[in-house]
């Protein structure tokens, strides 16, 4: 293969990948913790959590409902646990112990279902 032809090739493909490939990530619901960051020492016995959700919709009057694509709430889990099912970007857990917790949060369906592929965020911090 001579040279021009193996770059054209190659720049052919590349951008035919950058087409394919960016409108699926741009789509993609994605979550985060904000607050408190990971591995944070806070005060207790109540910790408010902040979480950034992009590219789904939060729908509090939806919870329970039939799934709509790209809407839905969020599912939060202390040490485990279930703690809270909520639609709101921010949450305050009330009475936590002393020592290290694990909060992890998951975007799920209107109907409860979890997204697919899941979609969740891990946080472990201290509570002192
Ligand atoms: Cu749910």
């Amino acid at each position: 293969m001579n040279r021009t032809l193996f770059l054209t090739t190659f720049v052919v493909l590349t951008l035919t990948l950058a087409l394919v490939v960016q409108p699926v990530a741009a789509s993609t619901p994605g979550i985060q913790i904000l607050s408190p960051m990971q591995g944070a020492t806070v005060m207790g016995p109540n910790v408010t959590f902040s979480f950034l959700v992009t590219n789904f919709i939060l729908s509090p009057a939806e919870i329970g409902m039939l799934p709509v694509p790209g809407h839905g709430h969020l599912h939060v889990i202390l040490d485990g646990t279930l703690a809270v099912i909520t639609a709101d970007g921010t949450h305050t857990l009330m009475g936590l112990m002393p020592g290290m917790h694990t909060v992890r949060v998951e975007l799920h369906q209107n109907n409860h279902l979890l997204l697919t592929p899941p979609v969740d965020a891990t946080v472990t911090f201290t509570v002192m």
